[in-house]
């Protein structure tokens, strides 16, 4: 049966045994699909036992996109360099390799010379990051994640496989670390907002959005094109835990890796203008940070400290 015909209206939750090819067509048409028990419970509690010490030892976030109060919200960045569990298990999931796989990567074809050439380009890992917000904790603006890339949407009424192929910069997989409710601070979606156009005048509304409530374990795919932000935790002593991993296109990146292709001692021999200018130095919006700091710090640790994480 053709996945059009499956499938209600509303956005679906599917089990980790779902043909990709349908999970490809939900996406396209409602922007995020819950995948029930796509991660072990098991492998979700180690992950979070390899990332809790950095998750308690978050500093205090200067802005308000995520909550500002320590106790309210704690973010452990970086994850592969502290769970090898969430590497292998989540951002390695092969639903989700396979989704990343189908949305970000990118053909194109060009002249070398008189030969017609084809280059495929890959996607690869954007951020990994677990976010666990604790009562009080207060919902984010509701955003599209990939204002980060500065793309600029038409307004389109259903997805088209030849002329939507390259829309879509990135894709996220949120999974539950604990179990989420819409009181906990379940996040908050608009189904169905990937197919925006950039120039719509309404902001987008809390009014519209349904409530990523998970199991532990579950799995919600979206499209970073489609509205969202983590929701209000208005529970008395319930903490929501939750892994969010973004992959994006292969090409988003510098032809000449800097940070790899000139070591940090070579780096810190040049002045600010020039660090900035070879990549240490953000991205307005939210784009190359290092433990959510402006990368300069790595290089000039006194000045991370200065600033601390901020709105991006
Ligand atoms: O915490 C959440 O539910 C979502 C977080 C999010 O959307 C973000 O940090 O960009
Ligand atoms: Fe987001």
């Amino acid at each position: 049966m053709a996945p059009s015909a499956k499938y209600g209206p509303e956005v679906q939750r599917v089990s980790a045994e779902t043909p990709v090819e349908d999970i490809i067509y939900l996406l396209k048409r409602d922007g995020g699909v819950f995948i029930r028990g796509l991660i072990s419970v098991e492998d979700v509690d180690k992950a979070y036992d390899e990332c809790r010490h950095r998750l308690e030892n978050d500093v205090e976030w200067n802005g308000s996109f995520f909550p500002t109060l320590e106790e309210e919200t704690q973010r452990a960045p970086g994850l592969i360099g502290l769970s090898p569990t969430y590497t292998k298990t989540q951002m390695m999931n092969s639903i989700f390799q396979e989704v990343c796989d189908h949305f970000l990567t990118t053909r194109s074809w060009y002249w070398w010379g008189t030969e017609k050439k084809e280059s495929v380009s890959k996607p690869y890992v954007h951020s990994c990051t677990a976010m666990r917000i604790g009562p009080g904790g207060k919902a984010q603006p509701l955003h599209r994640d990939d204002y980060i890339s500065h793309n600029y949407h038409h307004e389109i009424d259903s997805w088209d496989d030849e002329r939507d192929k390259n829309r879509e910069t990135a894709l996220g997989l949120f999974v539950a670390g604990s179990k989420i409710t819409k009181e906990n601070g379940g996040t908050q979606f608009i189904p169905r907002s990937h197919l925006w156009g950039t120039d719509r005048t309404n902001p987008p509304d809390v009014n519209d959005c349904i409530f990523a409530e998970m199991e532990k374990g579950d799995g919600f795919l979206m499209l970073a094109s489609a509205y969202h932000g983590g929701g209000n935790n208005v529970t008395a002593n319930d903490q929501r835990l939750l892994f969010a991993t973004f992959a994006v296109r292969g090409y988003l990146r510098q032809e000449e890796n800097q940070f790899l292709a000139v070591s940090q001692d070579s780096a810190k021999q040049y002045d600010r203008p020039i660090q900035a200018f070879m990549g240490y130095s953000m991205s307005d919006p939210a784009c190359g940070y290092v433990e959510q700091m402006d990368p300069i710090f790595v290089l000039h640790p006194e000045l991370g400290r200065e600033a601390g994480p901020k709105d991006f």
